[in-house]
């Protein structure tokens, strides 16, 4: 943890956020990241790039918030002391207007946060807090495949949204989380930055088959850098990979072209998506049952499983964290 004694360095956006689980008597492991979540709306100053290594610093930090403004400096790092008189006092006052216990101080980040939380939740759709506390998302949670935790970012299961839309939709999200959606790029940049996940497809053809593709790692830029994609190796599943041509893909839409091909992917495919020169995938196109459209590849496609020629009946792309870091003072 460092304290930035210049003008303001990062905002709670930029802030790079990883997940730490410090082993205290009086406070379940998950909290410490609502906790440090709120400080850094609080508290700006702070850089938590480096959360994972501060754990004795993090727990005096806890201390100072659960036991009361202390009456001395003692317990704290001396380089430390005058920013926190002021910020920490500020964050002090955040807390007590927006908490009243530790229970209710609970505030997920992503679905794994809320199955940690209750193993018992089941799936469905719940509200997370990637972007703080101020800015509430519903998503859908896969508690069930392959241990649960899922995040889901994209559904499609039955036409009922259209997915050709301009950049403003694809940035924010659109759709029903409870049915067809899109979660939002920037609402997936913050998902991705704040802890390291896996991405998960899941997808059914119209005859009841089903297959997956998982992926080791999955995150995206922001948007000034176009929601570029990062995607880890195939790690396996019976439909086959074909994302990794997607890799290092920019997100293009029919009204912003950031594709490798002389014309637009998006408006030629029907979607909006990390399109290359154009795509073996294209989970955004179309929806239409197999064979009932003439616009050739701009169907739900998943190449590596049905091909060119197959529109898929549901498909839905879901991140999972595999954060694994842990402080055991
Ligand atoms: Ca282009």
């Amino acid at each position: 943890m460092i304290l930035s004694t210049g003008p303001v360095l990062r905002t709670m956006q930029q802030t790079a956020f990883p997940t730490c689980h410090c082993h205290m008597n009086r406070t379940a492991p998950q909290t410490w990241n609502q906790r440090l979540l709120l400080l850094l709306t609080a508290i700006p100053m702070l850089d938590f790039t480096d959360v994972c290594s501060s754990c004795p610093e993090l727990r005096k930090l806890h201390i100072y918030m659960t036991e009361g403004w202390p009456a001395s400096s003692k317990g704290l790092p001396a380089y430390m002391m005058p920013h926190y008189q002021v910020t920490l006092f500020i964050a002090l006052l955040v807390l007590a207007a927006s908490v009243h216990s530790d229970s209710q101080f609970y505030l997920p980040i992503d679905c794994d946060d809320i199955y940690r939380h209750d193993n018992t939740s089941s799936s469905g759709v719940y509200t997370i807090y990637p972007g703080g506390p101020t800015t509430p998302l519903h998503v859908y949670c896969d508690m069930d495949t392959d241990g649960g935790r899922w995040t889901v970012f994209q559904r499609r299961m039955d036409g009922s949204q259209s997915f050709f839309r301009p950049w403003a939709h694809y940035k924010t999200g659109f759709g029903d989380v409870a049915g067809e959606y899109w979660l939002g790029l920037e609402n997936i940049f913050l998902l991705t930055m704040r802890k390291k996940n896996e991405l998960r497809v899941d997808m059914e053809d119209l005859d009841g088959g089903k297959a997956s593709a998982r992926y080791s790692s999955f995150s995206i830029d922001s948007e000034n850098g176009g929601y570029q994609l990062h995607l880890g190796s195939f790690d396996g599943g019976d439909a086959g990979d074909s994302l990794t041509n997607h890799n290092d893909m920019k997100f293009t839409t029919y009204d912003k072209d950031q594709d490798q091909w002389t014309s637009n992917c998006a408006q030629h495919y029907l979607g909006g998506f990390w399109y290359n020169n154009c795509h073996m995938a294209n989970p955004n196109g179309m929806y239409a049952p197999h064979n009932t459209i003439g616009f050739e590849n701009a169907h739900i496609i998943w190449h590596a499983w049905k091909g060119w020629n197959y529109s898929l009946k549901t498909i839905a792309m879901k991140i999972r964290s595999v954060a694994k870091c842990t402080c055991t003072h």
